[in-house]
């Protein structure tokens, strides 16, 4: 029964994706996963980033009362922009779901995917995008409230589990349970709040997603449900999460863009490059390093063109405007109780993964 279901999801899955592409070919001139597409000069033309994001993941994409948007991922659609355009604020924002993040992508609607999605080999080959490098490491978790008795996954045979459709969760989740002949119910939704509604009406016994969705949304339990207290994440992580934006396959100069701007924001933090010290640094670089990541002169010597088709000074714009790595983590994660430290999200430094390939 479960191997139908299985089957029955990824055909449901082919048959999405060659329909997004098909609508690709035929209803945007923008984009073309096949004949690729050239992402960074449309931004250029445009003089806006469309980024596809969360609009109701707090800590990582949010959207206020007055339509402005903040978090995690969305501090790097903001470096972006700052990055080819030379300002923070020129991005139009797209929320997208779980389910049709995708598709937008593939379409041409969205020119990237910033939204705690993660990295895997189908996303990257069968739905023909590519993956720029990953912001935040993550693993799967499973949250129960705390009176109801369990304390591991292992006591969770027969449980009803909400989880959200065209998800890594829940494929890992069928994995964890079948894998280890538990049975359990899957009770699926489109989005949160109605997965949050079915959880707070107890109608499942366990809610799983990325750890850090399980963060942001125990934090903000609301106290008529009894707040964050009734709530604990269990031990286990079910799953490797690697999320980070995306583009679309064969768009190799707006890919590098991306991956660079990610780069350069991990190289400012291992530099100690921040908003605060950024310009005076970069009218006097402490070594050729700094110049190089900054597009700025060592000593009257020439400045480095890495020929990215945008500003050479593209990383002063960036860290001057959103911050360097850390502080974009600081801003928006550390609120929800995500500890950096002794994380894998701390710097290569301090023993986490946090690693920018040489500026050179
Ligand atoms: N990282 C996983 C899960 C992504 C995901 O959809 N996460 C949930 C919770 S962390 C979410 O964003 N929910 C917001 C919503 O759909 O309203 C994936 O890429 O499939």
């Amino acid at each position: 029964m479960k191997k139908i279901k299985y089957t029955l999801l990824i055909s449901a899955l082919f048959a999405m994706t060659a329909f997004s592409f098909a609508c690709a070919s035929e209803d945007s001139s923008e984009a073309s996963s096949s004949g690729g597409s050239n992402t960074l000069q449309q931004v250029l033309d445009r003089g806006m980033l469309k980024c596809g994001v969360n609009d109701n993941l707090a800590g990582f994409g949010v959207v206020a009362a007055d339509g402005s948007f903040s978090g995690f991922d969305i501090d790097f659609c903001k470096a972006v922009a700052a990055a080819i355009l030379g300002d923070s604020g020129k991005v139009e924002y797209t929320p997208t779901t779980a389910s049709n993040r995708f598709e937008a992508l593939g379409s041409g609607e969205i020119d990237l995917l910033i939204r705690n999605t993660t990295w895997t080999a189908s996303r990257d080959r069968e739905l023909k995008q590519d993956f720029t490098a990953p912001t935040f490491y993550d693993g799967q978790g499973m949250m129960v409230y705390v009176d109801s008795g369990y304390n591991s996954i292992d006591d969770m045979e027969g449980a009803t589990i909400c989880v959200l459709q065209g998800t890594t969760t829940e494929l890992n989740l069928d994995d964890r349970f079948t894998g280890t002949g538990m049975s359990y119910t899957p009770l699926t939704f489109e989005t949160n709040d109605p997965l949050q509604a079915a959880f707070e009406e107890k109608r499942c016994d366990g809610w799983t997603t990325d750890k850090s969705g399980l963060a942001s949304k125990r934090a903000s339990f609301p106290a008529s449900a009894g707040g964050p207290e009734a709530l604990k994440v269990l031990p286990e992580t079910l799953s490797k999460e690697p999320l980070g934006p995306l583009t679309r396959d064969n768009d190799s100069e707006f890919y590098d863009v991306v991956q660079w701007v990610v780069f350069g924001m991990m190289q400012a933090e291992e530099s100690g490059i921040n908003s605060s010290n950024v310009s005076s640094i970069a009218s006097n670089p402490p070594n050729p390093g700094v110049a190089r990541l900054l597009g700025a002169s060592f000593e009257g010597g020439e400045v480095q063109d890495f020929s990215f088709g945008i500003p050479k000074d593209f990383m002063q714009k960036v860290i001057s405007q959103v911050g360097n790595y850390g502080e974009v983590y600081d801003r928006h994660l550390v609120p929800l109780g995500l500890e950096r430290a002794g994380s894998l999200n701390a710097m290569w430094t301090e023993g986490g993964l946090i690693y920018a390939p040489p500026f050179r």
